[in-house]
């Protein structure tokens, strides 16, 4: 298989180029940080085609694109996993900016990506796209306002591509992990306030991005007449909480 994961750099991605590319199919690693794209195709060899992407621009889209070598353009598998979560604060103290930003990447940037894939899907009457959603897109949370969203929007989006590629082969999961530690997710919320970020899983024994990985491969591998819709994941130590009252 040939799959296209975007946010290889890190966290989620980077396992997933590893693991797929340890089973033996071939990845096209994506994502901003040139340096780190080249470290990780040195490190996996033929199997990792390094692609400079910024799922923000449309032009970098369509320039990554135009210039896959041919025997790499048939992709099998996309993984829309770029994304962010920016800040913490309520609704009416965050930053306009932020939230903009989580939705040009994690709903615009993916919307984008999967426009531009699955005509090519479609077409061959194949395919698997799997974005990555989030436990915050089911269960609000304080401080999760637009992050959550964004990831609802994820939920949403996957769940209409299903009911439009009815027929074609075309296969569709959002894949929505709860805590997660050991990427840069935190990092990047807290702005690079890394004693708050490390605070974030304190005590816990946090899934792990080999564990997505493991469980995307598992999505993408399964018999072509199973598609998962929807897969949602915590660690054991995660649970629910009770609403909020506000007493007098
Ligand atoms: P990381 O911060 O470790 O990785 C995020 C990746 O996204 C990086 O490779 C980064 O690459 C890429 N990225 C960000 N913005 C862009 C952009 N504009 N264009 C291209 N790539 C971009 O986070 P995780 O691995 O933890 O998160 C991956 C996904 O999983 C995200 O969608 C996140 O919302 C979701 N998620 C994370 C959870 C967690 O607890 N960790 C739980 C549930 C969901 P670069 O900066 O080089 O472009
Ligand atoms: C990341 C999980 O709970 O930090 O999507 O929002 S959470």
């Amino acid at each position: 298989m040939i799959v296209f994961i975007t946010g290889a750099t890190a966290g989620f991605g980077a396992a997933m180029a590893r693991t797929f590319a340890g089973h033996g199919h071939r990845v096209i690693i994506s994502g901003r940080r040139v340096e780190r794209l080249q470290a990780l195709a040195a490190e996996l060899g033929a199997a990792a085609l390094p692609v400079e992407l910024d799922v923000t621009d449309q032009a970098s889209i369509d320039a990554a694109l135009a210039a896959l070598p041919a025997d790499w353009q048939p992709i099998d598998v996309l993984i829309n996993n770029a994304g962010l979560a920016l800040g913490t604060t309520p609704a009416h103290e965050s930053s306009l900016a932020d939230w903009n930003t989580m939705i040009a990447t994690n709903c615009a940037g993916l919307v984008a990506m999967t426009r531009a894939i699955l005509p090519s899907m479609v077409a061959r009457g194949a395919g698997t796209v799997i974005n990555i959603g989030s436990t915050a897109g089911s269960y609000p949370y304080p401080g999760g306002n637009v992050y959550g969203a964004t990831k609802a929007f994820v939920e949403q989006f996957t769940l209409n591509l299903r009911a439009d590629l009815v027929g074609t082969g075309v296969r569709a999961t959002n894949l929505a992990p709860g805590l997660c530690g050991g990427t840069e997710f935190s990092n990047v919320r807290m702005k690079g306030d890394d004693a708050a970020a490390a605070k974030v899983y304190e005590g816990t024994t946090p899934l792990t991005a080999d564990d997505i990985a493991n469980t995307a491969y598992w999505i993408a591998t399964l018999p072509p007449h199973v598609n998962i819709n929807n897969i949602e994941i915590m660690p054991t130590c995660q649970g629910f909480g009770p609403f909020a009252i506000k007493r007098n």
